[in-house]
Order: C-alpha cells, then structure tokens, then sequence
C-alpha cells in the first residue's frame, strides 16, 4: 500500500538535502543538470535558388519581417551563410527540415544547416 509518509528517494532530496561530496549519495540523488544546448541554425548561399524565395522562407519560417528577411538575404548572398535564429535541438532540426522540403518541392537547391553553440 502506498504510504505518503514513507521516506522515498526525492521526499529525502528535498527534505534533506544530501552530502553531494559523498559518491555514494551522490549517484542516487544529486543528478548533474543541464542546461539543453542550443543551436544555430545557418542558410547558406548557392547560384540557382531565387532570392524572392529565400525572402519569402526566412519571413515564413524564421518568423522575419520582409525587411529583416530581405537584409538576411543579401547578406548570405554576399557572405556565403547568416545565422536565422539559435534554437533547442527539436526545433532547430525541424527549421532545417521545413526549409529544405520547402525548396525541394520548388527544385531548388537551397540548403540550411545547424550547428551546436558552443
Ligand atoms: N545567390 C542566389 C542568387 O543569386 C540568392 C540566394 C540568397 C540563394 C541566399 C541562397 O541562401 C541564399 N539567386
């Protein structure tokens, strides 16, 4: 039968906070968090993808006004990449996802990738 007032593993956490020094108690109740990584999310330049779709994903996908988005735009053009946005690794994964298929469906080559910040 369940006992509320039984001592249990974290009912021992918070009411007693361990000796987290101690290995013994450490491995059973002082788990090592984490902040979740981030990462980039990158649009990189090629010759053939017209620059009115690249406008076009980067407001649709990246949430961009149409100013930000065209400014983006030509700075990939000229530069080669621009960072869109910095994102947890499910999200970052599905912008990629979402941009390629986007330009697949309309042939063109664009392409976006991610990175881990560091
Ligand atoms: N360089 C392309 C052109 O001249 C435009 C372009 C911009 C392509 C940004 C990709 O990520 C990109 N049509």
């Amino acid at each position: 039968m369940f006992d509320p007032h039984a001592p249990s593993i974290s009912a021992h956490k918070f009411e007693f906070p361990p000796d987290c020094g101690n290995p013994e108690v450490a491995i059973l109740v002082c788990p090592k968090i984490k902040r979740p990584s981030q990462y980039r999310v990158l649009m990189l330049n090629d010759d053939y993808t017209p620059m009115d779709f690249v406008v076009h994903v980067l407001a649709y996908i990246f949430h961009k006004s149409t100013e930000e988005a065209i400014t983006l735009m030509l700075q990939v053009h000229h530069q080669g990449q621009v960072m869109c946005g910095v994102y947890p690794y499910e999200i970052a994964e599905t912008k990629v996802a979402q941009v390629t298929a986007l330009a697949r469906e309309e042939q063109h080559p664009l392409r976006c990738t991610m990175e881990k910040k560091s």
